[in-house]
């Protein structure tokens, strides 16, 4: 363990900044002539998803950011706060263009339902969907310095954090895609994600590397570099590689079951348990989705066991999609692993979706939505986890 304290390892905020401050406040958390710190000398790991949802997102990422300048906090990069780098980036030149993206969409919403399409093509497209997803994003900034500080600012997060004692990612911590994304940083002169030994190092080392700039995340978010990818190496494209770490690792579910996706669009894939091996698991034991979902797996497919050869390497695979695998994709007796993302919550059930093994921890349990939970994990070093130590704030939405 960390000499100077532990690690408080909070969930997805989602612009909820009134559930972000009294966490903070039960964490111990104290700001102090103008400095926060805590008591005890122990640190946060944010694990991204900071916007989206919630009303409140420019207090977040500010608050976030102080935390980080005070060297009190560090903050990983989640998928919205990725897809936020996307929405902000023309499509025909690649340019990186944020206060344009805002000044556009924020147009847009504006018009509502009768607006012309968008007059500029973005790498994650102004369209319906998206719009929808980023609208209390575009609308919780008051103009487009705002918004282009805070895009500029998601690129210079790290996408995972590595230390002796445990590993923290957004989604999912899956080596050939960390791997990759080192391999293709280190050729680029930058870095992807931080190693450390201590969370102080850690936070040293986020204040002076070298993140990946607008170039870069245009290859990192590139929709037709991965495509083209797709065809001959999916697992050497690196935004593949990026798409598994922040949105996690789903497989596809047989004949017509359908699942709703958090925008309530039917989708015929389902997240799973990227930390366990499929072998002769049932769908819905391998699912890491929310409990009505879980209970639908259950009742639509009963106890059908996930069959290796519906899942092969040699069928064509789909962009977050892994083969079926065999073996535990993260061993037993490794460090404890922490990830948000999931928003899995189940008013009837505490325990439900926190400790998914005794090194496998989410700490998303949906702080984004009214009905969900800000959570943290409050770690001081053990290597087996335990839900006393988890911590949660369900006040009203923002
Ligand atoms: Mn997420």
């Amino acid at each position: 363990m960390d000499a100077a304290g532990g690690i408080d390892i909070i969930g997805d905020i989602h612009g909820m900044h009134t559930r972000l401050v009294a966490m903070l406040e039960v964490l111990g958390y104290r700001r102090r002539a103008g400095r926060w710190s805590h008591a005890e000398g122990r640190h946060i790991v944010f694990v991204g998803d900071y916007v989206d949802r919630g009303a409140r997102v420019a207090e977040v990422v500010e608050l976030v950011r102080e935390l980080c300048d005070h060297r009190v906090a560090l903050a990983l990069a989640g998928n919205h706060d990725t897809n936020a780098i996307a929405f902000a980036t023309r499509a025909q030149d690649r340019a990186f263009d944020p206060a344009e993206a805002w000044r556009q969409a924020t147009a847009r919403l504006a018009a509502g339902p009768d607006a012309a399409p968008a007059p500029t093509a973005w790498l994650r497209p102004h369209d319906g969907k998206n719009l929808k997803q980023h609208q209390d994003t575009l609308r919780g900034f008051a103009d487009a310095h705002g918004y282009d500080a805070c895009v500029r600012h998601f690129m210079a997060l790290p996408l995972y954090l590595e230390l002796p004692g445990l590993r923290a990612v957004h989604a999912a911590w899956i080596p050939p895609a960390i791997h990759a994304l080192d391999a293709w940083a280190a050729a680029k002169g930058v870095t992807a994600g931080i190693r450390a030994e201590s969370i102080d190092e850690a936070i040293e080392i986020q204040r002076s590397r070298m993140a990946p700039d607008e170039r870069h995340w245009v290859e990192l978010l590139d929709l037709g570099a991965r495509q083209q990818a797709l065809d001959f190496a999916p697992d050497e494209s690196v935004a593949i590689a990026l798409e598994r770490i922040v949105k996690g690792v789903e497989m596809r579910l047989p004949g017509e079951v359908r699942l709703a996706d958090g925008g309530g669009h039917a989708r015929g894939e389902m997240r799973i348990r990227w930390f366990d091996a499929a072998a002769g698991r049932t769908y819905h034991e391998h699912a890491l989705t929310k409990a009505a979902d879980t209970e639908k797996l259950r009742a639509l497919l009963g106890d059908r066991r996930i069959d290796a050869r519906e899942h092969s390497a040699e069928l064509p695979p789909l962009p977050t999609l892994v083969p079926y695998h065999p073996h535990d994709a993260y061993p037993a007796d490794e460090r404890p692993v922490f990830f948000g993302h999931y928003a899995l919550f189940d008013a009837a059930d505490r325990a439900f979706g926190k400790i998914l093994r005794a090194n496998v921890a989410c700490v998303d349990h949906g702080g984004g939505f009214a009905a969900g939970a800000l959570s943290a994990y409050r770690w001081s070093g053990e290597r087996e986890l335990r839900l006393a130590n988890f911590v949660t704030v369900d006040a009203k939405a923002d």
